[in-house]
């Protein structure tokens, strides 16, 4: 039986199969990335949620696996050399992911930098700016008279739609025929820029018509549904 009694976080978060890869997350879309991924592949995981009305990612068990107190994060029991591997940055856990499983990253070395360029191109630009979109159309920042910061981002976004899109033309996804972990990344955080941040129309995101099929196709996916549905709420006790 794996013991991972010397990890803080499973103090707060008890492992019910310590021998299961743990995730801390919320159906945030960086939180969805890895359970949609973990989904994707198969692995079996066990979903802790981690409760931001309490400032739970700011305890001092969740920051023992994060200081930087954000989600998602993982303890995988079984890491490199057979020991756990703590790990944060949604970004450094799927290519974990994909690398443990050989899944959903291209072998070929020139196709899997490839695959990890478009990965940093949505953690650096997509995940930030569409980020900043969603504070000044939806949240407190709605309220600034001034609308130049929301401008700002508004157009970084169409401007980075844009990108996507040209990559997308002629490619069912981001690395072509190969759906990977890019993808994954990607469109959780288009979706969220429509639904949750109601920014569909201030982006102008109908005239970016192969973002907008490929998100249909990704969210067409059964492990895709389920994933974005994980980890559910506990109920209230
Ligand atoms: N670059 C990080 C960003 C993670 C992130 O921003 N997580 C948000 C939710 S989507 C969070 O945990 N916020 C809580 C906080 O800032 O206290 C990643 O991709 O993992």
């Amino acid at each position: 039986m794996t013991d991972l009694s010397s990890f803080p976080i499973t103090r707060k978060w008890p492992a019910e199969h310590p021998d299961r890869l743990q995730l801390y997350s919320l159906t945030t879309p960086n939180g969805v990335k890895v359970s949609i991924c973990l989904e994707e592949t198969g692995l079996p995981y066990e979903p802790h949620f981690v409760r931001f009305d309490a400032a739970e990612q700011l305890s001092p068990e969740f920051m023992s696996l994060n200081p930087n107190h954000k989600i998602p994060a993982i303890l995988d029991p079984n890491g490199p050399g057979g020991k756990p591997l703590p790990l944060f940055e949604s970004g450094a856990i799927l290519i974990y992911l994909a690398e443990k499983t050989g899944q959903l990253m291209p072998h070929e070395a020139s196709a899997r930098y490839e695959t990890i360029q478009w990965l940093m191109f949505q953690m650096s630009g997509i995940g930030p700016m569409f980020g900043q979109v969603g504070f000044f159309n939806k949240f407190a920042g709605k309220a600034y008279e001034d609308k130049r910061p929301r401008d700002r981002y508004v157009a970084e976004s169409r401007r980075l739609l844009h990108v996507l899109d040209q990559r997308l033309a002629g490619r069912t996804w981001i690395m072509g025929d190969a759906y990977c972990v890019a993808d994954i990344a990607t469109f959780p955080w288009v979706n969220n820029l429509i639904g949750f941040y109601e920014a569909g129309d201030l982006v102008g995101i109908t005239d970016f018509s192969n973002v907008t099929r490929a998100l249909q196709a990704f969210l067409a996916r059964p492990a895709v549904v389920r994933g974005m549905a994980i980890p559910k709420r506990p109920q209230a006790s």
